[in-house]
Formats: structure tokens, C-alpha cells, sequence
């Protein structure tokens, strides 16, 4: 039986250094998202003060927190009433929040997540240079991070072997350390280029076997010829439809119990394009996102 879709709003832009995202949720509601979801229940968020100057260390670390425990409780109040959580960001610290709740309701040990997007996010708050969180939730998610970056009671603990990272083309040198410490899979966006996105599934589909997968899809994975209303427009990114071939295969195991798309900025998107862009790929997948 099909589960009623659970739309979650994560209104958060400080954990990276772009105001706007916080208004995705808002926009893509307006677009016809629910509709499209066969009237997906809403869970919106109230629009916390908008941050301020930038501080010194984990930037904006109160708000990022607070949304993250927001989106938490929400997120495992979907999952408790059966529902599947589509989470809209936001920036993607709010994936610390998501991943709490599907750590703590399914166990973090049977958790995959496929992560697709133009960077590893797997700086620690040692590693970061910048202080942003948004890069850091990969590796708060296996517990790599301070207790102040724990966003439920206890760390998720996602074991690296579990986490596949695909489209990355900005990665902090002290990153490229940590996914080979934890082992965590990680396909570039120059590797999908040279061996071809194809090769890259056939090893990721497979290692899915037997767990519960969250597809976290940042919008800045793909290339700007085709999507820019996002922080960072990063050449040689995926197109369109390699991204929806991405999901379209790991939708089709059968086995994700969560989605997620952060990091669309309404407020750099001229026009709407890139909205209409975004309101397509939806489309084109709602059928099959419980697989
Ligand atoms: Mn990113």
C-alpha cells in the first residue's frame, strides 16, 4: 500500500553563508508540490528571526540547532503516523535534524544514504575552515562532530560504509581523509564524467541491499547551464537528467524511506526557471518515490 507523502519544511539558510533558501519550502508549496504528492500532509515550519552579523566559530549555531531539532520531531512524527517524509530545506544542515529522526526510528545501523550533491559535507567542526554547518551534517551524522552539533539525544552513528556520495566536485582537503577513514563510498563528478553514470550505479544499487535508504539531493550538484538558484554554481556538475536517472535507480530498489532536496534559492532564481526546472523532476519521479 501506498504511504501518504509527509512534505517537512526545514526554514534554514545560516548554516551556509546564502540567505533565501529558507524560503524553498514556501515557493514549491505554491508551485503544487502537495498536489503532485497526491496531497501530501504538510508540516511547515515557523520562520525563526532571520540571522544576523555572521559570528565567530560554528556559525549560527542556536538557529541551525533549534531548526534541526524542529525538523527532527517532525520528521519522526511522520514516521510514527506511517507517512513518508519528503524534506524540503533549507541549507543542508537540516540533514542532521532528518538523519536524527530516521536513526533514532529505524537504527542508524540498517541506514543508507545516497547523497548527491556538488560537495562531501564531511568536514568536522575541527576540520571546517569556513564554520559553516551546512558542510559539516555528514559527518555530525557518524558522530564525528562535538556534542553541540547532536541533534537528538544521542549520536546517529551512521556507519560510513552505508554513505555514497555522488556528483562531488568541491571537496576540502582534509575531507578526502575523513570519507577514507570512515569508508564511506564517494563518486566524484569527474568520475561519473570519465566511467560513466552507469558503471558509478551498478556499484551503489547493489550495496543498497537490505538497508533503508535516504536520498539527500542538494540542487547545487547540478550543472549551472542547466540549474543556478542555488549558492554555489560549480561547473562540470550533473545535468538534469543524470540526476534523475540517479534517482530513478535508487528509488527503484525499493527500499528509501526518505527524501530530501535542500539548497534551491528561490531568491536567485530569475524568473522562476529553476523552479519549473525543480517542479519537473518532482513530477517526473512522484510516481515512484516509495519505489
Ligand atoms: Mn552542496
Amino acid at each position: 500500500m501506498k504511504r501518504r507523502y509527509a512534505l517537512a519544511e526545514a526554514a534554514v539558510s545560516c548554516g551556509s553563508p546564502t540567505r533565501g533558501s529558507e524560503g524553498a519550502f514556501d515557493a514549491l508549496i505554491q508551485a503544487g508540490l502537495p498536489g503532485l504528492l497526491g496531497d501530501a500532509v504538510l508540516l511547515p515550519m515557523e520562520k525563526l528571526a532571520p540571522c544576523g552579523t555572521w559570528p565567530e566559530g560554528l556559525r549560527h549555531l542556536d538557529t541551525v540547532m533549534e531548526v534541526c531539532r524542529r525538523l527532527r520531531a517532525n520528521v519522526l512524527t511522520a514516521l510514527e503516523r506511517g507517512e513518508y517524509p519528503v524534506v524540503i530545506g533549507g541549507d543542508h544542515s537540516c540533514a542532521m535534524g532528518t538523519l536524527a529522526a530516521l536513526g533514532e526510528f529505524y537504527g542508524a545501523d540498517s541506514l543508507a544514504v545516497v547523497y548527491v550533491d556538488a560537495h562531501t559535507d564531511i568536514n568536522t567542526d575541527q576540520s571546517s575552515v569556513s564554520g559553516c554547518i551546512h558542510g559539516m551534517d555528514l559527518a555530525a551524522a557518524c558522530g564525528l562532530c562535538c556534542d553541540a552539533l547532536t541533534v537528538g539525544k544521542n549520536r546517529v552513528n551512521l556507519l560510513g560504509e552505508n554513505l555514497h556520495i555522488i556528483g562531488a566536485r568541491s571537496i576540502d582537503p582534509p575531507e578526502y581523509g575523513i570519507v577514507e577513514r570512515v569508508g564511506a563510498h564517494l563518486h566524484t563528478a569527474r568520475e561519473v564524467r570519465e566511467r560513466g553514470l552507469e558503471a558509478v550505479l551498478a556499484e551503489v544499487l547493489p550495496a543498497l541491499a537490505g538497508k533503508r535508504v535516504h536520498i539527500s539531493f542538494d540542487v547545487d550538484v547540478l550543472d549551472p547551464s542547466e540549474f543556478t538558484a542555488t549558492g554555489y554554481n560549480l561547473p562540470d556538475g550533473l545535468t538534469l537528467a543524470q540526476v534523475e536517472r540517479i534517482l530513478r535507480g535508487v528509488l527503484g530498489t525499493g527500499q528509501t524511506v526518505s527524501f530530501e532536496c535542500v539548497e534551491y534559492n528561490p531568491a536567485l532564481d530569475r524568473g522562476g526557471k529553476d523552479l519549473s526546472a525543480l517542479m519537473g523532476l518532482f513530477r517526473r519521479l512522484a510516481a515512484g518515490l516509495e519505489g
